[in-house]
């Protein structure tokens, strides 16, 4: 099949390789990467973050492999999210996180490797934290922001399944962050309330 990028355009059947050992899909349509110098409004501790820059270089956080959908309704979009491990000071390495732009859209996540929570936060703050790891699959509802987080030693691994029109909104993660935050305390994942919510880019 040829990448579909029109909207009016008529999907045929396909299929696609897509390892489950490391999420590399064959023939995407498009590969996301997302390095860290350009994810470093969104971390609690901004001083880890230039630490972390001098001491590693520009990182990759995450990445996503996907096939071209139309974004209309009827359509499902599906690609294989893979965040890598690691910590920006105290919090771990994770996804972006937005809201549906058709807010009552609803996603699946079906994890595959690795270890973490599934972050999902509604504009009121109510918020839920649900565990991935390899077999779980995580349901997220309409009208919930949703972060991925890797809380593991390996890279989190999932296969995300959403509607076509479901598109991305980032407004408000990117302005004010989410009202809650993953980080380790004592060995462990703990959540937090972020101290800097409402003012990420401060
Ligand atoms: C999953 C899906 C994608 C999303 C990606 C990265 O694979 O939800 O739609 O783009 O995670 O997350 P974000 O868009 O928040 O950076
Ligand atoms: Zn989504």
């Amino acid at each position: 099949m040829k990448p579909v990028v029109e909207d009016k355009m008529v999907v045929e059947p396909f299929s696609v390789g897509w390892d489950p050992k490391d999420g590399v899909m064959d023939n995407p349509d498009n590969h996301i990467e997302r390095y860290l110098k350009n994810l470093t409004n969104m971390w609690i501790d901004k001083n880890a973050v230039e630490q972390y820059l001098k001491e590693y270089g520009n990182t990759l956080v995450y990445e996503v492999y996907e096939k071209e959908i139309p974004h209309r309704d009827g359509e499902i979009q599906f690609c294989s999210s893979i965040t890598h491990p690691g910590k920006i000071g105290k919090e771990y390495f994770m996804t972006k996180g937005h809201f549906h732009a058709r807010r009552d859209t609803a996603e699946i996540y079906y994890c595959l490797l690795g270890k973490g929570y599934m972050l999902m936060e509604k504009e009121d703050g109510e918020f839920y934290l649900e565990e991935m790891y390899p077999g779980r699959t995580v349901y997220v509802p309409g009208h919930y922001a949703h972060r991925s987080i890797n809380v593991g030693e390996n890279a989190l691994i999932s296969l995300a399944v959403y509607a076509g029109d479901a598109g991305h909104d980032y407004g408000s993660i990117e302005t004010s962050g989410f009202k809650h935050a993953v980080i380790e305390k004592d060995g462990k994942p703990r959540i937090i309330e972020n101290p800097r919510f409402g003012k990420m880019l401060e």
